[in-house]
């Protein structure tokens, strides 16, 4: 057993999206966001929207797992595993239902300042998201999502609204969830439907992103300089297939694309690379010289990250896509297995994960994404034995102690993903199941709501009892 690894203040706890759990989706004044119009798609495919809402179209997103009701319940479950810390996002739509409104919607701030009480009346931090995967819906239809500059107003607009009513119940922030992933999955992030092979306007919608985050930090500094501000990406290590040199230098590349945007938020500028990169892809960027000062003003605190799985990258044309994974597809590792939805387990991946952020930014890290998507099933005893997820927890929080206690990094906390089984944003299904809490809701959008406990849930109390000394 090893002591007094892990802070005493580490933010131990969980990790939600507003879009994921609420449900609630048009009550008090909220309008209609990307993840309302996202359908269920089975393992493998890529999720799809519709335009509009459509009658006979079942979107998982509507109900959630009815969090918007049920979070005191929730809450309560949380508190007795103790948590410490809880992520979840503000939900753009509910702020300002269309998102270029004068005023915002005074029912949307209220539920955030119940949530967020009721959060500091069970001693739980909350570490919120601004924007996570829920682009307000008209904002697409009138101004082609993030495509569009106006987008940077609007996004300050709502970030300055929610940091100056919750600032006093919110020190920890986050801007946009995984802001690599804008390249990657246009509509999710960015509520835009750009070809991925169009970088001219996928790169323009990621910049205005970038300027837009970079605004909201520095504004958020200026006025409460005890908030904490940080960025959140997808984490995607990635090994070189071979020792060869050339496949050193397309694993570069590849982490290259991923380091374009934290360079610019950790260190308030893009890289000669990106620059270069850019250039040799045709690439010009609308880019004023007041974007350059607000990059270089709005850089971040600390980095959160989403980690799930490692990639491989190899420079043989011939090599196909073996495996599916977190937004990325790639070559299967023959040293990992994997999960039942062919993403590749990789508990050290983790560790050096941790380092090479580190080591890059010297800025603190936190994990604020992490867990193992599975099927489970509730016993007749009323619990699920959940022991693959218990294994798959406990190895990648044994690599963050290492890191810490091994190689010095300074981690700040451990948000498990989807600790309340919820909606998966890949494909919406309920069946892809995180939680320590069992929700009992299907892919059909059938079932109780109820919730149970899984075994991994007593067993993640006493990790965050014991600090971690049990692992
Ligand atoms: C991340 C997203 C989350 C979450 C998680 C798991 O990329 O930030 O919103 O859903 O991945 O992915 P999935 O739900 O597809 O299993």
């Amino acid at each position: 057993m090893k002591t007094n690894v892990f802070p005493d203040n580490f933010l131990w706890g969980g990790a939600i999206a507003a879009n994921q759990v609420e449900g609630a989706w048009n009550v008090d004044g909220k309008g209609v966001s990307s993840a309302d119009l996202a359908v269920c798609v089975p393992k493998g495919t890529r999720r799809e929207y519709t335009k509009q809402v459509e009658a006979g179209i079942y979107y998982p997103n509507h109900e959630g797992i009815h969090f918007y009701e049920h979070y005191r319940e929730d809450l309560a479950l949380f508190h007795e595993m103790g948590f410490k810390a809880l992520r979840t996002s503000i939900n753009w739509t509910r702020i300002f239902p269309n998102g270029d409104e004068e005023t915002p919607n005074e029912a949307g701030l209220k539920f955030y300042d119940d949530l967020f009480d009721a959060c500091h009346e069970y001693g739980i931090e909350p570490v919120v998201t601004l924007s996570h995967y829920e682009t307000p819906q008209y904002l697409t239809d009138h101004y082609n999502g993030w495509e569009s500059r106006r987008m940077i107003n609007f996004f300050e607009k709502f970030g300055q609204t929610v940091l100056s009513r919750f600032h006093s119940k919110v020190k920890y922030w986050l801007t946009f969830n995984e802001i690599n992933v804008i390249t990657l999955n246009p509509m999710m992030a960015g509520g835009v439907d750009i070809p991925l092979s169009d970088k001219q306007r996928l790169y323009q919608a990621a910049h205005y992103q970038l300027v837009a985050s970079a605004k909201v930090t520095a504004w958020g500094h200026e006025h409460y300089p005890d908030a904490k501000i940080g960025m959140m990406m997808l984490y995607p290590i990635s090994y070189p297939e071979t020792c060869s040199p050339a496949d050193q230098l397309e694993n570069m590349h590849f982490m290259d694309q991923h380091y374009y945007f934290s360079d610019v938020q950790v260190r308030g500028a893009y890289s000669n690379k990106a620059l270069k990169f850019l250039k040799a892809n045709d690439v010009s960027l609308d880019f004023t010289d007041d974007d350059r000062q607000a990059l270089a003003k709005g850089t971040v605190d600390y980095i959160g990250f989403s980690y799930y799985m490692s990639m491989v990258s190899s420079s043989s044309p011939d090599k196909k896509i073996k495996v599916s994974g977190n937004m990325l597809d790639g070559i299967q590792n023959p040293y990992l297995e994997t999960s039942e939805w062919d993403w590749q387990i990789d508990p050290t991946g983790l560790r050096l994960s941790l380092n090479q952020l580190y080591d890059r930014y010297q800025i603190p890290v936190f994990v604020v994404e992490n867990g193992l998507g599975a099927k489970d099933i509730l016993t007749e005893e009323q619990t699920v034995d959940d022991q693959y997820r218990i294994d798959y927890l406990d190895a990648h929080l044994k690599a963050v102690r290492d890191a810490i206690e091994l190689d010095g990094v300074p981690v700040m906390g451990y948000t498990a993903w989807g600790c309340i089984d919820l909606v998966s944003a890949s494909t919406g299904q309920m069946s892809k199941r995180y939680g320590f809490i069992y929700v009992d809701r299907n892919d059909d959008g059938s079932g109780s709501y109820r919730r149970y406990k899984k075994r991994s849930f007593d067993w993640y109390k006493s990790v965050i009892e014991t600090n971690g000394a049990n692992l």
